[in-house]
């Protein structure tokens, strides 16, 4: 599995070979993998979200999306983790056989593949996506502050030279528009959105806009008490869990608030490994065990959705 110069669950993948594998996933398993185009970005890059289950059928759905910001490398091995497993213990493992039975996933591997490509090719440590501002040298916006979730209330997001610049409205970026259209249009379906970031070992739930809670809080805070705990079993990996705004900081225009306000009522927030010593940085070696727990939680927020 991991020889050089092909893509590896072992490693982080380039945008080149995440495509590639893509396809790889559809012609392995084309009961189970189908591929959908939701939108291309500013480079025309495109916008594909994977989608795991019983084709044809409209189901209990869950969407997750990995790499909104491109410097955090092993979210999207996360969600290339995720297809993997997922389509490899179909019919062996009992838990992920009822899912797909039950479910379907739609994996967005890359959200912000224009910024993913520049992280891998010239800056390391770029976050935004890879738009022109106007008025400004300055490039990108923050995807996760352009969503109309209480959008630029909270300050500090208006300097287009930021690294968490919120654009220049809601939704003005091609890569939010194309997934809010996509989650508009199958609401009917989708009953939990998890988002995957790194770093900082934390699972996050609604609001980042206000210190008000939502009202199922208490069953928020239930599934990630019980995630983070489910989690930890594996490696004694710690994680703390609560609303953004008192557990990692404020923040407007994100798109767990986003679809929260929607009517998707459980979503979450994944600041995967590790607790600062590499950062974003996370070494090749802890790959495989940072997907091995964190799915563990994935699991069971997913079983949660099945039976609620
Ligand atoms: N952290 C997230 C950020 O966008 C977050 C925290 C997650 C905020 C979900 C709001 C919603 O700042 C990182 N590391 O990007
Ligand atoms: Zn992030």
């Amino acid at each position: 599995e991991d020889i050089p110069g092909r893509h590896s669950y072992a490693k982080y993948n380039n945008w080149e070979k995440i495509v590639a594998w893509t396809e790889k996933m559809m012609d392995k398993h084309p009961e189970m993998v189908s591929r959908i185009k939701i939108g291309s970005t500013v480079e025309d890059n495109p916008l594909y979200v994977l989608k795991i289950g019983k084709k044809n059928e409209r189901r209990k759905a869950i969407f997750m999306d990995c790499g909104i910001h491109a410097r955090e490398w092993v979210s999207p091995a996360f969600c290339q983790w995720f297809v993997y497993q997922a389509t490899k213990t179909y019919g062996r493992n009992k838990i992920m056989t009822k899912l797909l039975d039950r479910m379907n996933f739609y994996i967005l591997p890359v959200f912000n593949v224009d910024g993913y490509i520049w992280s891998w090719t010239k800056n390391r440590m770029w976050r935004k996506n890879r738009s022109k501002n106007q008025n400004s040298k300055c490039i990108g916006t923050d995807l996760n502050r352009n969503f109309n979730a209480s959008w630029d209330s909270i300050p500090n997001t208006n300097d287009p030279c930021a690294d968490n610049y919120r654009g220049s409205a809601p939704e003005s970026e091609k890569e939010t528009k194309a997934f809010t259209d996509f989650i508009r249009s199958h609401l009917n379906e989708i009953k939990a959105y998890i988002t995957f970031h790194s770093y900082s070992q934390m699972l996050l739930f609604p609001y980042g806009y206000t210190s008000k809670l939502p009202p199922n809080h208490k069953d928020l805070a239930k599934v990630a008490k019980i995630g983070t705990d489910v989690l930890s079993t594996r490696y004694e990996t710690h994680y703390i869990y609560g609303p953004i705004e008192s557990t990692i900081y404020p923040t407007s225009g994100s798109s767990l608030d986003w679809a929260y306000d929607l009517g998707i009522k459980h979503t979450f927030a994944f600041e995967l490994r590790d607790k600062g010593k590499f950062g974003f940085l996370l070494p090749e070696s802890r790959i495989k065990p940072t997907c091995r727990e964190t799915m563990l939680a994935v699991k069971f927020i997913s079983k949660y959705i099945l039976k609620h």
